[in-house]
C-alpha cells in the first residue's frame, strides 16, 4: 500500500476540449470528498489548491491545434508544480481539467524517473486512445492528442516539456478500455507499435487478465503512473464527462483495476481527467471517481487481510 504523502494539485480548465465544464472538474472532487477519501486509509494528504492559467478563448483550430498557446502555458506550470512534488518525494494526485493536462504531469513524471534512475510504466485508462496529430485530428483538440505528444509527434511547445523529446517511449505505457478511435489515429498506432487493451480485448479476456498483461515487469524499481480518463468507465455509471461512449468497464471491473493496481505497491503519480460536472447527475461521476481513488489507496486490503 502506499505511503508516501498524497499531495492534491487541482488544475481548473478545459482549454484542450471541445465541451466546457472540466475547469470545475477539481472543485467537483473536493465536495466529493476527494482529501477524506485518501486520508481514511492511513495516507497523508494534503491539497495544495489550484494551478492557474490563461482563459478558454474558444476560438477554433488554427493549423490544426485549439488553444495551442494556452494548452502549453497549462502544461509548462503544471510539469514545474507536479515535478517539484516528485523532488520532495510526494505521489502527486493532479485532478483535472481535461486530458491535454497529462503532457505536463507525464513529462515531469518521465523527468524524475529519468533524473533517479526508475524504471515509468505508464496506465491510460480511456474510451480514446488520444493518440492524435494536427494532422490527422477530426477536432483539433488537443485532449486528442497527449499520448502521441508524449512520444515526441507534435509541437515542439509539447512534446518538449521537461528538457527531452521524446519524452516517453511506446513502451512505456499501455492503454486500456479503449473502444473509440479516429481512422488516421488507428494506423498511426499500429505503425508506431503502441500496446492496446482495448474493450473487446477486456470482454474477452476479462479485466484481471489484462491487467495482468498491463503491469507485466513493473517490479519495485518501477513508477507506475496511472492517466485515468473518466470517460473509462460506462457512460451509465459515469455520465458527467463530456465525450461518452457507450460500452466501458461496469463499477466491478473499474474496481478490479484500480484494486489490482493498489497490490503492485507501485503507484507513484496519478491523474484524474476529464469530469465535467455540468454534464454530471448530483455528483455521481465525481463519488466514482472519489470511490476508485479510495481502491487505489488500499480500501479493499481489510477485507483481503480477513481472507488470508
Ligand atoms: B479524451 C477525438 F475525434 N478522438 O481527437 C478527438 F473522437 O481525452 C476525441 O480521451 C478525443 O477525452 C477525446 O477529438 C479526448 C474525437
Ligand atoms: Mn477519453
Ligand atoms: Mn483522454
Ligand atoms: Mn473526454
Amino acid at each position: 500500500m502506499n505511503m508516501r504523502p498524497v499531495s492534491i494539485i487541482g488544475v481548473p480548465t478545459d482549454i484542450g476540449a471541445s465541451a466546457i465544464g472540466a475547469r470545475m472538474g477539481p472543485e467537483a472532487l473536493r465536495v466529493a470528498g476527494i482529501v477524506e477519501a485518501i486520508a481514511r486509509y492511513g495516507c497523508p494528504v494534503s491539497d495544495w489548491g489550484n494551478v492557474t492559467g490563461p482563459l478558454n478563448p474558444q476560438r477554433g483550430p488554427v493549423d490544426g491545434f485549439r488553444h495551442l498557446d494556452e494548452v502549453a502555458a497549462w502544461n509548462r506550470t503544471l510539469h514545474d508544480a507536479i515535478f517539484a512534488e516528485l523532488e520532495k518525494g510526494s505521489l502527486p494526485l493532479m485532478v483535472g481539467g481535461d486530458h491535454c493536462l497529462a503532457i505536463g504531469s507525464i513529462s515531469a513524471v518521465a523527468r524524475h524517473c529519468r533524473e533517479r534512475g526508475h524504471k515509468l510504466r505508464i496506465l491510460w485508462l480511456d474510451a480514446h486512445a488520444d493518440f492524435n496529430t494536427s494532422a490527422i485530428t477530426p477536432s483539433g483538440n488537443i485532449h486528442g492528442m497527449p499520448v502521441a505528444c508524449l512520444c515526441g509527434h507534435g509541437p515542439a511547445e509539447l512534446t518538449g516539456i521537461g528538457g527531452r523529446t521524446p519524452v516517453i517511449s511506446p513502451a512505456d505505457i499501455r492503454l486500456i478500455g479503449i473502444r473509440s478511435v479516429d481512422e488516421g489515429e488507428k494506423r498511426f498506432l499500429l505503425e508506431q507499435g503502441v500496446e492496446v487493451f482495448d474493450m473487446r480485448y477486456i470482454d474477452e479476456v476479462g479485466m484481471r487478465r489484462t491487467l495482468e498483461m498491463a503491469l507485466d515487469g513493473v517490479d519495485e524499481d518501477t513508477h507506475l503512473h496511472v492517466s485515468l480518463d473518466v470517460d473509462f468507465l460506462d457512460p451509465e455509471i459515469a455520465p458527467g464527462v463530456g465525450t461518452t461512449v457507450r460500452g466501458g468497464p461496469t463499477y466491478r471491473e473499474a474496481q478490479l483495476c484500480m484494486e489490482m493496481i493498489a497490490d503492485t505497491g507501485r503507484l507513484g503519480s496519478l491523474d484524474i481527467m476529464e469530469l465535467n460536472p455540468a454534464l454530471d447527475h448530483r455528483n455521481m461521476t465525481a463519488e466514482l471517481a472519489v470511490d476508485l481513488v479510495e481502491s487505489l489507496f488500499g480500501k479493499s486490503t481489510l477485507l483481503r487481510l480477513y481472507q488470508s
